[in-house]
């Protein structure tokens, strides 16, 4: 509609065809300001725009007053058909926008519920650690304590105190790794036994895994880097029977009744006797080594200031890649390192 209108309507009285003529005028300023809107907002503000308090429209049903009845009769009917015809258009183009936003949404925030999902592959433990789980389970089920102890080791700790004198061939530096004057990585988990019972009184109950270093070549059974778990029982009264009986349910637990076992006589300067534990699958050939055992030697409880008259004890220290590749039947200890998922996923 155009300002002449209005400009008009303000100096002097219209006239029924001026009006009329501004009507067509808004119902084209309503095309316009409508076609291009983007949104319910934008179109309010076009609806504000026509039929709003000072709205074209609103001045033209104003500007009725300025006509003579019978013209008043005529002009306002018209206005009232235009002001119906720019209703129902605005009711259509809401519904429009409406839907478009609806639309919008739902195209933004489509799922499509037949697509697989994202695979986000679990992760495991090493059977290593599974298997040294299991073991710390059935001695903590037996009344055991788990204790643990430095990698890194004094020959004291390492040796000495385990009565291995200076001679013996495992404290050559080309057999173990020595890390500087009488430090070294531990090359068995024994040396936690002397760590513990410094520290405790018998009673002393426990078992520890963990990690030991030797410089051992690589090859189908030896690593450089492998694991033990050491056990140590120190009590009054106990025997080579008690000895057998706690490897014996240690036996049964870890590898079912299928399996028998046999003792040999061994060697370690620890332990006195000492002997080797060997396991057979029943009506198998083979015996596979699993352990080495014996009860404490006398010179180690009173190194650590036990009464061997008073307190006897017996210890072992197993390997666990051995018993991981009995249970799975590993042909190879290096598998364990290699890192590869085919391998490892098995477990
Ligand atoms: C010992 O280390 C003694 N400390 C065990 C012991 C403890 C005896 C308490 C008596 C009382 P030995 O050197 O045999 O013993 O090692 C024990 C086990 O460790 C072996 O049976 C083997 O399973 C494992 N082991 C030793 N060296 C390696 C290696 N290079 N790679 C993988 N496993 C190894």
């Amino acid at each position: 509609m155009d300002a002449e209108f209005f400009h008009l309507r303000y100096t002097r009285a219209v006239t029924l065809v001026e009006l009329l003529r501004a009507a067509e005028g808004v119902w084209a300023q309503w095309e316009e300001v409508s076609q291009g809107v983007e949104d319910l907002e934008e179109l309010e503000a076009a609806r504000v725009r026509i039929l709003g308090r000072k709205g074209s429209l609103t001045q033209l049903f104003s500007a009725l007053r300025d006509l003579s009845p019978a013209e008043r009769a005529e002009a306002g009917k018209i206005l009232n058909d235009l002001k119906e015809r720019i209703e129902s258009s605005l009711v259509v183009k809401r519904e429009a926008l409406a839907k478009r936003t609806r639309e919008g949404r739902l195209a933004r925030e489509r799922y499509d519920f037949s697509l697989p999902g994202k695979w986000r592959p679990l992760g495991k433990l090493h059977p290593l650690t599974q298997v040294r789980l299991e073991i710390e389970e059935i001695f903590l089920r037996l009344g055991f304590d788990v204790a643990s102890g430095p990698e890194t080791e004094t020959e004291y700790y390492n040796f000495e105190a385990l009565n291995i004198g200076p001679d013996h061939p495992a404290r050559d530096e080309w057999d173990s790794f020595y890390l500087g004057d009488k430090v070294l990585l531990r090359t068995h988990t024994s040396p936690v036994q002397i760590r513990v019972m410094k520290e405790r009184q018998p009673p002393v109950r426990i078992i520890c895994p963990g990690r030991c270093y030797r410089r051992d070549n690589p090859d189908a059974t030896h690593s450089p880097v492998f694991h033990q778990v050491e056990l140590l029982w120190v009590e009054k009264g106990l025997t080579f029977a008690h000895l057998k009986w706690v490897i014996g349910e240690f036996v049964r637990a870890f590898f079912g009744p299928g399996y028998e076992m046999r003792f040999s006589a061994d060697f370690f300067p620890f332990t006195e006797p000492s002997a080797q534990v060997h396991i057979r699958k029943k009506g198998t050939e083979r015996w596979l080594e699993i352990m080495g055992a014996g009860m404490v030697h006398p010179r180690v409880l009173e190194e650590v200031g036990y009464d061997p008259k008073e307190v006897t004890g017996f210890a072992f220290g197993l390997g666990i890649e051995r018993m991981a590749m009995l249970r799975y039947g590993i042909e190879d200890i290096r598998l364990f390192w290699q890192n590869d998922l085919r391998f490892l996923s098995q477990f």
